[in-house]
């Protein structure tokens, strides 16, 4: 049929795509913006960042949000004003038929090159401030997972289980294994993922704000690695001190 675009009939949903297309960007901010409350040690989806660290990965996870929102509403604007613009039954001049664009096709390669590559030195710039443990930390945690608690060993030597008491005020290090198959230490509010793999010891580091900074003195842990049958209660909290009042732990 000349000067006629042949179309599947689609054109019925278009409402229907619209509402689950401008329902998504509006639901995200929301989600965004959502404030939790973790003090009580309940894991929330969106954990508010309690240390400098997790308010850097925050910062991340919000940007790259923020991007890949603004090319969604910039594609599928595009994609709808195409579906609507050359609809079925609409006849659509000769002339107006295009194939190919190269300056087009050049421009909607740079872009997003250039996103992608600037948010890869973004994160990796974070990533190397929040691996390098610095030479200063004021004690260090020796970790080790297994099925399914986290073992704590302290400077004096002393452990405790699935509980991680830090003085406030401090900068903690932490050394982490796995005993027996690989588990995960993820302590959301800190900025802390790092994994516990058998045979191998890895390091990462917190800063521990004040107790008068901080909403609370409990803080939810989760093993972030599926490890067994009981992985979803391989939880722990971490519990935050005054300085100096436990010498049994620190000395
Ligand atoms: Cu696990």
């Amino acid at each position: 049929m000349r000067g006629r675009v042949k179309t599947l009939g689609l054109n019925k949903f278009v409402p229907v795509w619209f509402a689950i297309l401008l329902a998504f960007p509006a639901v995200l901010p929301l989600a965004l913006a959502q404030e939790t409350d973790t003090a009580d040690g309940d894991l929330e989806w969106y954990v508010e960042p309690r240390n400098e660290k997790a308010g850097d990965i925050k910062s991340l996870f919000n940007l790259t949000s923020y991007i890949a929102l603004g090319v969604f509403v910039l594609v599928e604007g595009l994609l709808l004003v195409t579906i609507i613009r050359w609809r079925k039954n609409k006849t659509v001049p000769q002339e107006e038929e295009h194939r190919g664009h190269t300056t087009a096709e050049i421009i909607l390669t740079i872009i997003p090159a250039l996103i992608l590559l600037g948010l890869g030195v973004v994160s990796a710039q974070a990533l190397v401030v929040m691996d390098e443990v610095p030479e200063d930390v004021d004690y260090t945690l020796h970790v080790e997972a297994s099925q399914f608690i986290f073992q704590v060993e302290y400077p004096t030597g002393n452990k405790t289980f699935s509980e991680f008491i830090v003085e406030e005020g401090t900068d903690v290090g932490l050394t982490i294994t796995g005993k027996d198959v690989i588990h995960a230490l993820w302590i959301p509010s800190f900025g802390i993922k790092i994994d516990a793999n058998p045979g191998r010891l890895n390091t990462q580091w917190f800063d521990v704000p004040m107790l008068s900074e901080l909403d609370g003195d409990t803080y939810h842990v989760q093993c972030a690695e599926y490890c067994g049958n009981g992985h979803h209660g391989m939880v722990a909290t971490v519990k935050v001190v005054p300085q100096g009042s436990r010498p049994d732990l620190f000395g």
